[in-house]
């Protein structure tokens, strides 16, 4: 059986940037990435998105301002776990993007985007995030380099 774990991931969207954070410590580390983590017990997904992204890098987003932009899983060859990993928008926050301990945010034009220095799934399910259309994607890795397989889709709700 696998166990699937709840995780959210948000991009801050400005005149055509987009925010990534450089992960300093902990999984994904040394990553560009968008802002998120675990969901707490007792906590909604978008609960989570908005307490992730103030811890990270200082930015409020209300509720409303979060969009489903689609879903990520991930499988890790021999593991029983799936990451089920939630990806949100927002281009209406409050507050300017700041370094916190977890991650130094700055913002990127989509030409610029850093694929080399970010997960290996990025580059694939990024295009559908910056053309706006709501994906699904599942890939299974060996270690944390390798995607053996994957699958992505459009689809039309969440
Ligand atoms: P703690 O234990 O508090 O440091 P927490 O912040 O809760 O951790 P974290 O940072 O481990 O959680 O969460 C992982 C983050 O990385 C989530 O936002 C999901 C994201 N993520 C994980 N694998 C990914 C992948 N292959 N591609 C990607 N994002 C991924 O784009
Ligand atoms: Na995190
Ligand atoms: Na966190």
């Amino acid at each position: 059986m696998l166990r699937k774990k709840l995780y959210t991931l948000v991009f801050l969207f400005e005149e055509n940037n987009v925010l990534l954070g450089l992960k300093k410590r902990g999984f994904g580390y040394n990553k560009w990435n968008g802002f998120g983590g675990k969901i707490e017990q007792n906590e909604s997904i978008v609960e989570a998105a908005v307490r992730e992204l103030k811890e990270e890098c200082c930015v409020a987003v209300k509720h409303e301002n979060l969009k489903n932009v689609g879903r990520l899983e991930f499988t890790f060859e021999g593991e029983p776990i799936v990451m089920d990993v939630r990806v949100f928008s927002a281009k209406v926050f409050q507050g300017t993007p700041r370094e916190t301990e977890e991650m130094t945010p700055k913002w990127y034009k989509y030409d610029d985007i850093p694929f080399d220095n970010m997960w290996p799934d990025d580059k694939i399910w990024f295009p559908y995030m910056l053309s706006g259309n709501l994906f699904y994607g599942k890939f299974n890795y060996r270690g944390f380099d390798t995607i053996i397989s994957y699958d992505i889709k459009k689809f039309d709700s969440v």
